[in-house]
């Protein structure tokens, strides 16, 4: 048999009210009531320095430049890169609540031409790759029964459009390869149990035998 010894990485996304932190609070409990030993990070980190910046930010408190916002939600993922590394050689799987696919799209989503997908990527090259990147999908229709937004910078309906928009188009770029799409219209349990196959599934996968990749 070939089981390998490190962890897992494993990103949860998806849009605003699609339900990331309830399937990640419940996928992390699952995993470890089977024995594994978990992580649990969200990005942003607004515990740090630049992740203050960036709550500011979010919150409408403070200005930036598009550009240097996006530099910052980068760093805040750099900052991190060290410790998620070192837990997943030591055998903890990380799970994390959105990471630099968000981070790519939510940017690129702005419409400015001198921030496309393509330059939003390349400050993350280098940063460890996920072995699977879960992406919950809901309809405008359910995001809009869910409830409305609240008041923080991208909480727009026009915003999230192009948001849905560009995680499609991110999709079909090879970033994407690492996506599964999880229809996450229906109720919490089902979801949970799709999550749960899609993740057991990758962990049986030979490629936990090798070591974590970077982005390249
Ligand atoms: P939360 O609602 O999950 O706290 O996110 N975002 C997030 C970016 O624009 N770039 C990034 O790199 C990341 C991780 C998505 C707050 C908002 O920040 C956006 C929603
Ligand atoms: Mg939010």
């Amino acid at each position: 048999m070939c089981q390998s010894s490190r962890g897992a990485l494993i990103v949860i996304e998806g849009l605003d009210r699609a339900g990331k932190s309830t399937q990640h609070a419940r996928l992390c409990q699952n995993l470890e009531s089977q024995g594994h030993r978990v992580n649990r990070m969200r990005f942003p980190d607004r515990t740090t320095s630049i992740g203050k910046s960036i709550d500011a930010y979010l919150k409408g408190e403070s200005e930036q430049e598009d550009h240097v916002v996006h530099l910052l939600f980068s760093a805040n993922r750099w900052e991190a890169a060290t410790s998620i590394r070192a837990a997943i050689e030591e055998g903890i799987t990380v799970v994390i609540d959105r990471y630099y696919y968000s981070g790519i799209v939510y940017s690129a989503a702005k419409g400015r031409k001198d921030l496309s997908l393509q330059w939003a990527r390349e400050p993350e090259i280098g940063l460890p790759r996920p072995d699977i990147c879960l992406y919950l999908d809901i309809s405008t229709e359910e995001q809009a029964k869910r409830g409305g937004f609240g008041n923080e910078k991208y909480e727009t309906s026009a915003m999230q459009e192009r948001v849905r928009e560009l995680f499609y188009k991110l999709q079909l770029l090879p970033d994407g390869q690492d996506i599964q799409v999880i229809d996450a219209g229906g109720n919490v349990a089902g979801v949970e149990k799709d999550i749960m196959e899609r993740v057991e599934q990758m962990m049986a996968d030979t490629r936990l035998a090798e070591d974590l990749r970077n982005i390249l």
